[in-house]
C-alpha cells in the first residue's frame, strides 16, 4: 500500500490501488497522488451530500404540493431572507476550499524543482520517444525513486498528452513548443525472477514476435511498470499510443539502463537490431510486416521491386531509397499513402539507419533482393548513385560513433 500522507485519511487509502476491484483510483506512486486523491474525494463527498438532500426534498415537494387537476394555480411570491442567504453564503465557504486544495495542488505540479533530472519527450503519431541524451532514445521512461524528474516534451505533429494515472499527472504536448511536467516517483518497480524473464525472453526468441507488454506485465528487461498513456485524441491508433514508466531504485540502476539502449550491442546482427528499433521507435504503428497496409505501406517483399512515386516518377526499393526515407520522408512520397511520416534525421544514428535497411532487406523476396543489389553494383540506378553503394558494409560501425 502506498504511503499515507497526514491529508489523506487512513481509510481512504484503501481504495487508491486498482489492483483491488473496487478502487476508485489506480496505484499512487508519486508524490502528488495523496495530494490529488484527497482533493477529488473531498468534491465527490461534498457534491452526493448535496446532491441526494437536494433530489429527495425536490420529489418529496413535488409530491407534497402536487394539486389536483382543475385547480387554478396558485402565486407564491414569499420569500426567506434567512434560507436563502444560508444556501448560498454556506456553499460557497466549500467552494472556497476546493479552489484552494485544487490551486495548491495546481502550482506544486507546476512549479519544477531545480536540479530535476532532466528526460526529452518526444511524441509523434503514435508513438513515444524518451530521449535520455547522448543519443540514447526509448520508447520506454525510465525514471529513479525519490527524485525529482522533468519531461520537457515537444510533440512533431499534433496535439497529444501526457498521461501517468499511478503519478496523478497529465499534460499536453503540443506541436511548436516546450511544454514541461515534474513529479516524484515513491515506489521503485519490482523485478520479475531472473527465471521467468529468461524463459519468457526465450519463448519471444522463439516466436520472434514483438513484446507485448499487456500480457506479460514486465518491461523485456524484466521490470514491472506503470502505465503511460496519451489522452489526447490524436487520429487513427491513438488508443494505441500508450508506453510504460519504470522506477529505478538508484540512479547507477537508471544510468546502466540507458547505457545498455546507446548502441547497437557488439556482435548483434544489423537486422536483428533493426527490427527491435522497429519497434521502439514506433515505425510499427505505420508499416505493417505481414503486407497489410496500414498508414503507410508494408515492408514486407518491398525490398528490390519498384515503387510507384506519387509525383508519376518510380524509384527503386533499395538501400538509398530507405535511408532517404527515414531520414527525408518527404522526397519521395509513395503513391497512394499521404506525407505524414515524421524525418528521423538527428533521431536515428547511421548504424540505426543501417541495421533498419538490413532488417527491411530482410523482409524482401531473396531473389529479387539479390537482383537490386546487381543493379545497384552496376551503378546504372540513379536512385542509388549518392553515397554507400550497394551492399552495406562501407556504412557499417565505423559511424557508430557519430551518435554520441
Ligand atoms: C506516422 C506514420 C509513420 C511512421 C511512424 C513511420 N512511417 Fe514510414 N512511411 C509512412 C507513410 C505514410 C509512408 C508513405 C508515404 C511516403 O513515402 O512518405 C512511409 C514510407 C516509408 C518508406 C518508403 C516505403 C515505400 O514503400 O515506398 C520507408 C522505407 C519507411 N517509411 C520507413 C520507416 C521507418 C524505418 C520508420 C521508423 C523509424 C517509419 N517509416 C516510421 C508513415 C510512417
Ligand atoms: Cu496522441
Amino acid at each position: 500500500m502506498n504511503p499515507v500522507t497526514p491529508m489523506a485519511p487512513a481509510t481512504m487509502s484503501l481504495l487508491g490501488d486498482y489492483t483491488n476491484d473496487f478502487a476508485f483510483f489506480p496505484e499512487s506512486a508519486s508524490t502528488f497522488s495523496a495530494d490529488i486523491d484527497w482533493v477529488f474525494y473531498f468534491i465527490s463527498i461534498v457534491c452526493l451530500l448535496f446532491f441526494i438532500p437536494i433530489i429527495v426534498a425536490l420529489f418529496g415537494f413535488a409530491w407534497k404540493y402536487k394539486k389536483d387537476k382543475g385547480l387554478p394555480a396558485e402565486s407564491q411570491k414569499d420569500h426567506n431572507t434567512t434560507i436563502e442567504l444560508v444556501w448560498s453564503i454556506g456553499p460557497s465557504f466549500l467552494l472556497v476550499v476546493m479552489f484552494f486544495f485544487g490551486a495548491r495542488g495546481y502550482l506544486s505540479q507546476r512549479s519544477i524543482p531545480e536540479g530535476a533530472y532532466e528526460i526529452g519527450v518526444k511524441s509523434m503519431k503514435w508513438s513515444w520517444a524518451m530521449d535520455y541524451g547522448n543519443g540514447v532514445i526509448h520508447p520506454e521512461l525510465h525514471v529513479v525513486v525519490g527524485e525529482p524528474t522533468k519531461l520537457t516534451m515537444t510533440s512533431d505533429d499534433v496535439i497529444h498528452s501526457l498521461y501517468i494515472p499511478a503519478f496523478r499527472v497529465k499534460k499536453d504536448v503540443v506541436p511548436g513548443r516546450y511544454n514541461y511536467m515534474w513529479f516524484k516517483a515513491t515506489r521503485p518497480s519490482e523485478k520479475v525472477a531472473k527465471e521467468e524473464l529468461d524463459r519468457v525472453t526465450q519463448r519471444y526468441k522463439e516466436t520472434g514476435d514483438a513484446w507485448d507488454y499487456d500480457r506479460e506485465q514486465f518491461t523485456p528487461d524484466g521490470y514491472r511498470f506503470y502505465d503511460l498513456y496519451c489522452t489526447e485524441y490524436c487520429g487513427t491508433s491513438h488508443s494505441e499510443m500508450q508506453t510504460v514508466v519504470v522506477v529505478h531504485e538508484t540512479r547507477e540502476e537508471l544510468e546502466a539502463w540507458i547505457k545498455k539502449y546507446s548502441a547497437r550491442p557488439e556482435g548483434e546482427e544489423p537486422a536483428v537490431y533493426g527490427q527491435k528499433l522497429y519497434e521502439r521507435r514506433g515505425c510499427k504503428s505505420c508499416h505493417s510486416l505481414d503486407g497489410s497496409r496500414m498508414v503507410g505501406p508494408s515492408y514486407q517483399g518491398s525490398f528490390g521491386t519498384m515503387r510507384q512515386l506519387a509525383d508519376g516518377e518510380s524509384v527503386r526499393f533499395d538501400e538509398n531509397y530507405v535511408r532517404e526515407s527515414i531520414l527525408y520522408p518527404k522526397a519521395k512520397v509513395a503513391a497512394g499513402y499521404q506525407p505524414v511520416m515524421p524525418s528521423y534525421k538527428g533521431q536515428l544514428s547511421d548504424d540505426d539507419v543501417y541495421s533498419l535497411v538490413e532488417f527491411i532487406k530482410s523482409l524482401g523476396d531473396p531473389s529479387v533482393v539479390a537482383a537490386a543489389e546487381g543493379d545497384s553494383e552496376e551503378g546504372a540506378d540513379e536512385t542509388s548513385a549518392a553515397d554507400g553503394e550497394g551492399s552495406a558494409p562501407a556504412e557499417e560501425p565505423a559511424t557508430q560513433d557519430d551518435a554520441a
